[in-house]
């Protein structure tokens, strides 16, 4: 019996990379201005998959900011780590910017890293895309979670408990950090300190998913700081739950396109225990003030 691999449900072919995320998107070429039927198909796809791939697709930068505009508004770089000189929508994410970032900090717990693109400002992005241009013979994985359907899989009291909860979200110094290394500095000049709903509806789909990334979220509003923890830590863990996420294998020029209302994602650190480099560059598409 021969599976129906790539089912074409209008001008593109999407194939599932995993049961609740994650599709590839085959047959456009992304160098060129999309048909307005592929950009809303497209969109319709990441709605429901969360997170889109495609292949050899070896874009310049103004290729890549040119995509993103078909599809919302891009912000400029990154509202700390800034851009690419003359690209101010281009985010430059490269070994090196990495590896200073981490560099003394233990990522100790599971959960440690995985995070939805800015969630400490008033407005998240709506979405982010992501593309590869230096890439490792092996490892460097990016890997994504399908917060939605984590919200969907708690039980019926958990859900109505955490429902109606808002949480704080800081991007700023860690307290006893060293704020002399160069992320630190930029972050101390720019900090970034919000409050969201811990569950949002979705603007487009109504659908709920959990608003919690663990690099930024600090704390429950309105719960003693133990029991903030101890909730925090039972999301976190169960937000990434294997079967919520899809793992990711970069090529030169593939790109993850994901909504960033309804994920969180976690970039490799296998990397740095190799000399590989890897180097890949971000447009991020503005987003509006989540609601619960
Ligand atoms: C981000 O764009 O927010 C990342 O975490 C980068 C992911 C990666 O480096 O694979």
């Amino acid at each position: 019996m021969s599976a129906v691999l790539a089912p074409r449900t209008g001008t593109i072919d999407v194939l599932p990379q995993s049961v609740h995320i994650g599709a590839e998107i085959r047959g456009v070429d992304l160098s060129r201005p999309l048909a307005p039927e592929q950009v809303a198909e497209i969109r319709q796809a990441l709605l429901k998959w969360k997170v889109l791939f495609f292949r050899d697709q070896p874009l310049t930068h103004l290729q890549h900011v040119e995509l993103a505009r078909q599809f919302g508004e891009p912000t400029v770089g990154h509202p700390v780590f800034g851009f690419e000189p003359e690209h101010p929508a281009i985010y430059s994410i490269s070994r090196d910017r990495k590896k200073a970032r981490y560099q003394g900090e233990k990522l100790v717990r599971p959960w440690s890293g995985w995070h939805t693109d800015v969630t400490a400002a008033v407005n998240p992005p709506f979405a982010s895309i992501l593309r590869g241009v230096t890439i490792p013979p092996y490892g460097g994985d990016t890997q994504w979670t399908n917060l939605a359907a984590a919200y969907q899989a708690l039980s019926e009291p958990l859900r109505n408990f955490v429902d109606g909860l808002r949480a704080l979200h800081r991007f700023a110094v860690p307290q006893g950090a060293n704020a002399t290394t160069d992320f630190n500095v930029r972050l101390q000049r720019r900090p970034l300190l919000t409050e969201h709903p811990l569950v949002r509806v979705h603007p487009e789909t109504g659908e709920k998913s959990l608003l919690i990334s663990p690099t930024f979220i600090q704390r429950i509003v309105g719960l003693s700081p133990r029991e903030s923890q101890v909730l925090l830590e039972l999301l976190f863990e169960h937000s990434i739950r294997p079967e919520f996420t899809v793992r990711f294998k970069w090529e030169p020029g593939s790109i993850a396109f994901w909504d960033n209302r309804s994920t969180a994602h976690l970039a490799p650190e296998d990397i740095f225990a190799t000399e590989f480099d890897r180097q890949l560059y971000r447009v991020t598409l503005g987003g509006e003030i989540p609601t619960g």
